[in-house]
């Protein structure tokens, strides 16, 4: 298959390259880490956005190589910063169902942490409710084995997934990251409003600290910060950038 083929071609020729948005703490207005965002940087097709070939390297296996380079060069990064002197924020990493599924996961992640000079406190895996639907007792216990290196676990895309709650009680998680959906017409929608509202307060009373996704209004900002959401991403503070590039507004405050 043509693609397919491309990426593996990308991954040796080491063609994917992260991109960071910038994540805020509410109360303080400092930055409270990025997410790392991987890009394709295709010598023949340009930057391809994630969305033209994460699905298939989902499907064809070829996200566990990517995704294990990509943890590798956030880590990196993220050590960099610490060592030029950057405000102390956490490197966000997400992490496919299909990596999380992995034998030696664990394994890698401390090794990589290792080489690199990370410390677990900088690193957050982010993973989907998808994970929820793996056996119960097993996805414990390497989320127990994943936050004894000191790492920060969040719920990506939370509200689309998963179809019970249960879970948030079973596992050791340390953050919900809202689904931009819900943010999108916050506010307007009195739906999404109280959607919004209910989940700060489970997280709240699950002892969870809350993200909000794809924030892209002042008014929806505000509502977060009047509503107790202790963390805010989207286009509104940040878009996604190089490193280079983000790296000054490190020490911005919203
Ligand atoms: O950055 P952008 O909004 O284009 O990302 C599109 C999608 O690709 C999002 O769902 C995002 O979670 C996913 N994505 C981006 N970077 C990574 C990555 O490093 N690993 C995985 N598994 N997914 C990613
Ligand atoms: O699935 P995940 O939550 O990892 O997706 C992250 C994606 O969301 C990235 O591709 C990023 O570009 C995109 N994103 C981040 N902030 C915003 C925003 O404010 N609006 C929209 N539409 N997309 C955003
Ligand atoms: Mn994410
Ligand atoms: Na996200």
């Amino acid at each position: 298959m043509q693609l397919e083929q491309s990426l593996h071609r990308a991954l040796e020729q080491d063609e994917f390259i992260l991109h960071y948005q910038p994540r805020f703490d509410l109360k303080t207005g400092a930055i409270a880490g990025v997410e790392a965002l991987i890009r394709w940087d295709s010598a023949e097709h340009g930057l391809v956005s994630p969305q033209e070939f994460i699905p298939l390297a989902e499907e064809t296996g070829m996200i566990v190589p990517i995704g294990e380079r990509i943890l590798r060069k956030a880590c990196e990064q993220a050590k960099r910063w610490i060592d030029a002197g950057k405000p102390p924020i956490r490197m966000a990493v997400n992490l496919s169902l299909l990596q999380f599924k992995q034998v030696h996961l664990v394994e890698q992640i401390a090794s990589i942490l290792e080489e690199t000079g990370l410390p677990g406190r900088y690193l957050e895996l982010e993973i989907t409710e998808s994970v929820a639907s793996q056996n119960e007792k097993a996805v414990a216990e390497r989320l127990r084995e994943i936050k004894e290196l000191g790492i920060t676990v969040s719920i990506d895309d939370f509200g689309t997934g998963y179809s019970s709650l249960s879970y948030l009680r079973q596992y050791p998680l340390d953050v919900l990251k809202i689904d931009r959906s819900f943010i999108r017409n916050l506010v307007q929608s009195p739906d999404d409003t109280a959607i919004v509202k209910a989940i700060i307060a489970m997280a709240h009373s699950l002892h969870l600290s809350v993200c909000a996704e794809g924030v892209e209004t002042e008014e929806q900002l505000v509502f977060l910060r009047d509503h107790g959401c202790g963390e805010v991403q989207g286009f509104l503070l940040a878009k996604p950038k190089p490193a280079e590039e983000v790296e000054h507004i490190l020490a911005r405050t919203i």
